[in-house]
């Protein structure tokens, strides 16, 4: 296995070179005539080409050039329809060159020889094309070079290895590539990987801009690699169709970008909670052991998965029968003691005459063809596999027909009780062959324009989880889809949750893994987690704890590990670890409606909830390439333990005031601080001001109703929050079933803080609990009033009926106790 994924890894490499910029004999645009301007766009047209540049928005600019007379289609697999601002742009058409000003900026268009500039409203420049080079073609090859100064950091561009500022990469160049690539164990600066998002940000002193080339082609990105002052991108094919995305703070950026490609879907909670999945739990047996272990040893979990051995011969829309019996009994038996169940579903089902998704898929002309017409065939599987299933067919997922005949496949699965779906193998990844992935002369459909393999590798994982995720949604019109992918392209967040593939068991994989899914979040995939404790060969004990108490605050959090290597559950490094495991299991879970409510922010902003220190901080120039250490969501910053055998860990907090998670302490930020840390610790650092939700450690999300909310504020100025709470499941929020509620924490005064929660917007209301507010005070509060003016007795600590308004002081905090009436609260402790 891993011989053969090194070997893969080695073909994509020398395939890669002949990407690079420097091949090719450009032929550079000249003089362009004036152009012809209709509604919002320009179009320039001279014996080379053809240019459109278009205002989609006051702050979004399209430029889309080929080396052809008429462009065609315009068509995007990334890009959503959506209202958009009028743009109120001013065209001004000279004889030497076009203007266009919007309310946020002005493109100058010189048209000898065509270059295009962009500047903010203020005339500071932001983009300029390189005088020398500009938009630039060979054959079917397009580019453009642009400038890059010395103080412009850029990031993004999908899932990448190596450094998180891209400028900076150290390994292999400064230069990445676009082709999905399988990976297996893949290295630090192993390029490319399995997702493709041809997006980047760039900032340069606090101000950000963005670039998203919607090309679906390989692609290459050479940040200053070529020249140092020269960025450039272009593609082996397509148009060079990009958007500039104005900011000017970074977050502007990624929620212009994700306003284009769409924005990932609120996830089901059970989904945000902890999965279980190794390389393969089989037989059913062992699946059923794997979870009660889970609840006798009370460490938290939502998920257990199921690898390809639960199938026939790997074949996905299988059983193996003697392995899993009875799925359904399996599933409702797991469902009884709160695990939902994900099984695997590979892009590749067996060529199988009689079976019936390959007969039906025969039947509707749903599979990727040859040149000639026939049916393209190749094995996944090596042939010395354990269960060799034989050639394998490939559902080209680019022709509508076909998503949607493949998202009623999982009818049976739905039937048999799955919670969601994992997509695997879809870069697409071919076993035994050279490239790793198809010929590139196969045929695809490409929503009826017919193409070849060059155009669709990229989002053919995309496009096989739109039919995934669409199938899910019809079988259960009311339900979250969940999907889980591992190959993707920019806009893939609409439709599934994104893992960054085979990663190794060692500390450089830890540590890669915070700029990698970093990058991803600014790239708009903000559903995302590595393999906890590394897939590809095996962790120390204290390598797999540290990876759990980092992979608490990744979006997705599961465990996995490949064939063959020794058992990777918290609870098998011994009873030491096993309670450090069980430990940070539980924090995610008292952190789970905090997390649920950042999700959802991502949700309705792009934002993504594990985000690098400048989306907070960008005027900070000390966390432009900060990869150690991270926010989740606005207010929490996180310095996971990343060295083994750390007595310390160093933990840079910004300007501000900063509180200790867990002790509560105290500190200025400004500058770094050493924190002594041991096995067991987590450093989590709160934002003055800011407000947390949580709850009790529970088992699973099904415990949840009833539960306490815990509702914590952090000293500050005065400072807002809301809490949004569903129930979880459904799609009845998109109906007005949720509820939200603002609180808004007053500390102006020394003698007397007040914490206002309001009543509940929205249909939506949780079952019966109590409400615990806890405020930072020094000492005893004199008095503990509630809104209504009642004053709230001092309570045990232990204050047997919760529902009772009490009020008690633990390590710093007084906890005022009430029921909570869904209505409005309000809490006043005074000196
Ligand atoms: O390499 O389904 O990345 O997570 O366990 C074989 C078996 C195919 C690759 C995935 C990995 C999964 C494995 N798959």
């Amino acid at each position: 296995m891993k011989r053969l994924g090194r070997r893969c890894a080695l073909t994509i490499v020398l395939a890669l070179s002949a990407a690079a910029p420097a091949a090719a004999q450009w032929t550079t645009l000249g003089a362009m005539p004036g152009p012809r301007q209709e509604a919002n766009r320009l179009t320039f047209r001279n014996r080379q080409g053809t240019v459109v540049v278009t205002v989609v928005e006051p702050d979004i600019f399209r430029v889309r050039f080929a080396p052809r007379q008429d462009l065609g289609r315009d068509h995007s697999y990334s890009v959503v329809p959506g209202a958009r601002p009028d743009p109120a742009a001013v065209f001004r058409i000279a004889r030497d060159r076009s203007t266009i000003t919007t309310a946020a900026l002005q493109m100058t268009i010189r048209h000898d020889p065509f270059r295009i500039a962009i500047a903010d409203a203020q005339g500071n420049s932001l983009d300029e094309d390189d005088p020398q080079n500009g938009i630039a073609f060979s054959g079917s090859t397009v580019r453009v070079w642009k400038r890059l100064r010395d103080d412009e950091h850029v990031y993004g561009l999908g899932s990448k290895t190596g450094d998180f500022d891209k400028r900076g990469r150290k390994l292999g160049g400064y230069s990445y590539t676009m082709w999905n690539s399988d990976t297996y164990a893949y290295g630090l600066s192993t390029d490319p990987i399995y997702v493709s998002v041809p997006f980047f940000m760039v900032l340069r002193g606090g101000r950000s801009h963005g670039i998203f080339f919607d090309n679906t082609f390989r692609s290459n990105f050479d940040i200053g690699h070529q020249s140092e002052g020269l960025l450039s991108f272009g593609a082996d094919g397509g148009d060079l169709n990009y958007y500039f995305i104005n900011g000017p703070d970074p977050k502007s950026v990624v929620t212009r970008y994700t306003s284009l490609t769409g924005r990932m879907p609120l996830p089901a909670r059970w989904a945000l909670g902890y999965h279980q999945c190794r390389y393969s739990y089989y037989p059913d047996s062992k699946v059923r052991f794997i979870a009660q272990n889970f609840r006798e040893r009370r460490i938290p979990a939502d998920t257990i998965w199921l690898d390809i051995h639960y199938l026939d011969g790997f074949n996905p829309f299988t059983w193996d029968a003697e392995r899993f019996p009875d799925p359904p009994g399996l599933i409702a038996d797991l469902r009884r003691i709160g695990f939902r169940t994900v099984p695997i579903v590979d892009a590749h089902p067996k060529k199988a005459p009689g079976w019936g998704p390959y007969d039906s898929g025969r039947a509707g002309d749903h599979f990727v063809k040859n040149p000639d017409g026939s049916v393209y065939e190749a094995p996944v599987w090596p042939s010395q596999g354990e269960k060799n299933p034989g050639p394998s067919v490939f559902p080209d997922f680019s022709k509508p027909a076909a998503r949607e005949w493949w998202g009623g496949l999982y009818a049976p699965l739905v039937k048999a009780g799955v919670a969601g779906i994992w997509n695997d193998m879809n870069e697409p990844a071919v076993f035994d062959t050279a490239s790793g992935t198809m010929p590139l002369t196969v045929r695809h459909d490409n929503d009826g324009q017919p193409t070849d393999h060059r155009e669709i590798h990229n989002v053919y994982g995309l496009l096989m989880t739109q039919g995934t995720h669409e199938g899910l949604l019809r079988l259960r019109p009311n339900v979250r889809p969940f999907v889980l992918t591992r190959a993707t392209f920019a806009g893939g967040q609409r439709y599934a949750a994104v893992w960054p593939g085979d990663n190794v068991s060692d500390w450089g994989h830890l540590r890669g893994s915070i700029a990698t899914l970093m990058g991803m979040g600014l790239s708009g995939l903000a559903f995302v987690g590595s393999d906890i404790g590394g897939f590809a060969e095996a962790p120390s004990a204290e390598l797999y704890t540290r990876w759990l108490q980092t992979g608490v605050f990744y979006p997705f959090m599961r465990t996995h590990t490949t064939l063959g290597t020794p058992d990777q559950e918290p609870w098998s490094y011994g009873s030491l670890y096993e309670a450090l495991n069980r430990r940070a299991i539980e924090l995610r879970y008292e952190l789970l409606p905090h997390i649920y409510n950042v999700m959802r922010e991502a949700s309705l902003t792009g934002v993504p909830a594990l985000r690098p220190l400048l989306l907070e901080f960008p005027d900070d120039p000390n966390t432009y390439g900060m990869e150690d250490q991270f926010m989740f969501g606005a207010d929490l910053l996180v310095a996971p333990v990343l060295r083994e055998g750390a007595t310390e860990r160093e933990v840079y907090l910004p300007k501000g005031d900063w509180f200790d998670y867990w002790t509560g302490q105290r500190h200025a930020g400004g500058g770094r601080i050493r924190m002594p840390v041991t096995l067991a610790s987590i450093p989590i650092f709160v934002r003055a001001g800011a407000v947390l939700f949580s709850q009790p450690v529970v088992q699973h999300t099904g415990e949840m109703p009833g539960q306490p909310l815990r509702v914590r504020v952090y000293p500050g100025l005065q400072r807002e929050a809301t809490f949004y709470e569903d129930d979880g499941e459904t799609l009845e929020h998109t109906r007005g079933g949720s509820a939200l509620r603002h609180v808004r924490y007053d500390a102006a005064d020394p003698r007397r803080h007040t914490v206002e929660i309001g009543a509940p917007s929205g249909a939506y209301r949780p079952a019966p609990r109590s409400l615990e507010v806890s405020i930072r005070w020094d000492g005893e509060p004199a008095r503990v009033l509630l809104g209504n003016g009642q004053v709230v007795p001092r309570v045990a600590s232990d204050a047997p009926d919760a529902q009772a308004p009490g009020w008690t002081v633990d390590q710093g905090w007084v906890i005022v106790r009430q029921g909570d009436t869904f209505g409005a609260l309000r809490v006043t402790i005074e000196r």
